[in-house]
């Protein structure tokens, strides 16, 4: 079991660096053993809104084992579910997911206009713009590990924002 303790040592030293910075946001990725989930963020939400999305910029599993985000919580919401869209039928339609796979290696755009995010259901509060909330991911291999999600305003490249229309 060689690697596996090496394996350990480098998770120890992950855990003891996050440490390191308590409430730092600059680099913005958080380490859940082999998974990380670089810059969790949502985009501000209208006056009313009662549902809002939260993405990644990646989620890496940099292990040999394959994992799953099986679920997530916040206080930001009555409930937190994993969704797919895609276009049926000429409308999008986003769909929950029973769980998102982590094959070992695999890096996954979680981004606004992409397929997949993590629909908050009854926000508690509109989402504002510089905000911060905390979200807990359950992953079946890495365990529970709650990050820390920014709110901002999309880059303005010229495309609207992923519409949210349940
Ligand atoms: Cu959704």
């Amino acid at each position: 079991m060689r690697g596996g303790s090496a394996g350990r040592r480098r998770l120890l030293a992950g855990i003891a660096a996050g440490a390191m910075m308590p409430g730092s946001v600059a680099a913005h990725d958080f380490r859940a053993g082999a998974i990380v989930i670089d810059h969790p963020y949502a985009l501000p939400t209208p006056p009313g809104a009662r549902t809002g999305a939260v993405y990644f910029r990646t989620l890496r599993n940099g292990g040999r084992e394959p994992d799953r985000l099986l679920s997530a919580t916040s206080p930001a919401a009555a409930a937190v579910e994993l969704h797919r869209s895609a276009i049926e039928n000429e409308v999008m339609r986003m769909r929950p997911l029973p769980a998102l796979d982590l094959p070992p290696g695999a890096s996954l755009k979680v981004r606004h206009g992409g397929e997949i995010h993590l629909m908050l259901i009854d926000l508690k509060a509109p989402l504002k713009n510089g905000e911060r909330f905390p979200v807990r991911l359950k992953f079946e291999r890495a365990g529970e590990h709650e990050v820390v999600v920014q709110v901002q305003q999309p880059r303005t490249d010229g495309k609207p924002p992923a519409g949210h229309s349940h």
